[in-house]
């Protein structure tokens, strides 16, 4: 078990587009769990590798949604999922605005705007392709963390303005710190 150190913006690594993962070896599978433990302490519901610094097309998502089987609303099964070279289809009509967040750009939030539905093909740990077509907060959280892999942060989603605002919210609550 390993806790990662998470790059925050301005760090220029974070704007490199990530490569497709070729290697399906033992130092991935290290990675990918590296990556799982990282995402729970941080806390947060996503991780894409080069957020660690590894420019690699892996992401790991764990939604961390109450057990609807849980009438008390307290009781949060783990189930983190792992994506290798994630790549979209079919991006619905239909769009979602979600207040996101990033562990990159920490404690700031804003209303982004994505499609509502995807389709998304993606390998396991082991190279086995799988489709899925995803909604709801899933399909928030997979685009976020896919944009990582291209160099994008949801800020830049935002108006000028916005974004600019939200910025000098992030210095100045970094020089307090
Ligand atoms: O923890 C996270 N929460 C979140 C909330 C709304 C939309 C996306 C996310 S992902 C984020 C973790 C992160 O920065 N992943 O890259
Ligand atoms: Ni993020």
């Amino acid at each position: 078990m390993a806790i990662l150190p998470i790059l925050e913006t301005p760090d220029p690594i974070l704007r490199t587009i990530s490569k497709p993962v070729t290697a399906f070896d033992a130092t991935l599978k290290q990675l990918a769990a590296d990556m799982i433990d990282t995402m729970y302490d941080a806390p947060g519901i996503g991780l894409a590798a080069v957020q660690v610094g590894v420019p690699l097309r892996m992401l790991v998502i764990d939604l961390q949604e109450p057990d609807p089987a849980d009438e008390s609303g307290e009781t949060i099964v783990k189930n983190p999922r792992i994506f290798v070279n994630p790549v979209f289809s079919e991006p619905s009509a239909a769009t979602n605005i979600y207040s996101e967040g990033c562990l990159s750009v920490p404690e700031q939030y804003a209303d982004v705007v994505r499609p509502a539905q995807i389709t998304v093909d993606w390998q396991d740990l082991d190279g086995k392709p799988h489709r899925e077509r995803m909604d709801g907060l899933m399909a928030t959280c997979i685009q976020h963390e896919h944009d990582h892999l291209e160099g994008i942060l949801f800020i830049d989603h935002l108006s000028r303005l916005k974004r600019d605002m939200l910025l000098k919210k992030l210095h100045k609550m970094r020089r307090v710190a």
